[in-house]
């Protein structure tokens, strides 16, 4: 596995409109293990596949809290939401490609999700807590859609200036 570079925005390939997997094969599974191996080196609890420069319809997430449990590693493939409850809770977001930038955001509380996994398979699975949230974000990202994007405009615009300021600083080295 390889831990690959993570975008950071403001990027073009963060806001595109990722295309679907045409199908389960070695490369897309190279993809997810090392989409893995980066999210957990990050930390973070989920990661898009734009978010490392590859505009598919691929996200993983483990949301597993308890560092004593075992990892939960869940890798979904051509994600789509097929129910969405009328209640909605606000979690303070972040994103690993907006660093140390959080802010609240309003979500269904619990969604239904269907997918395609590594084994080739239809699944479909309801979420609820962190893994909701974390499910809804992901899958924002494979639509070129950010948290910020919940945002007003000028509480996006200082988010968008500080990312700048911090790239500007990354290529002095
Ligand atoms: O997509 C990403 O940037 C990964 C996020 C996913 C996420 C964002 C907001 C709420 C839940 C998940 C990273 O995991 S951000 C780091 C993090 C870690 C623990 C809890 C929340 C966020
Ligand atoms: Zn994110």
């Amino acid at each position: 596995m390889t831990i690959r570079p993570i975008l950071i925005h403001p990027d073009p390939r963060l806001k595109k409109l990722c295309a679907p997997v045409a199908g389960v094969d070695k490369d897309i599974a190279k993809l997810a293990d090392d989409m893995l191996a980066t999210m957990y080196d990050a930390p973070g609890v989920g990661l898009a596949a734009p978010q490392v420069g590859v505009l598919t319809r691929l996200f993983v997430m483990d949301c597993v809290k308890d560092k004593s449990a075992a990892p939960q590693p869940m890798v979904l493939i051509n994600p789509e939401i097929t129910w969405t409850s009328e209640e909605t809770n606000v979690y303070e977001e972040g994103c690993l490609s907006i660093p140390e930038q959080y802010a609240d955001v309003t979500r269904p509380k619990e969604v239904r999700m269907r997918w395609t996994g590594l084994d080739g398979q239809s699944h479909e699975e309801q979420f609820d807590g962190l893994w909701a949230t974390c499910a809804q974000h992901e899958l924002d990202h494979l639509d070129g859609k950010l948290f910020i994007d919940y945002l007003g405009p000028l509480k996006r615009q200082m988010i968008t200036r500080k990312m700048e300021k911090l790239k500007r600083e990354m290529a002095r080295g």
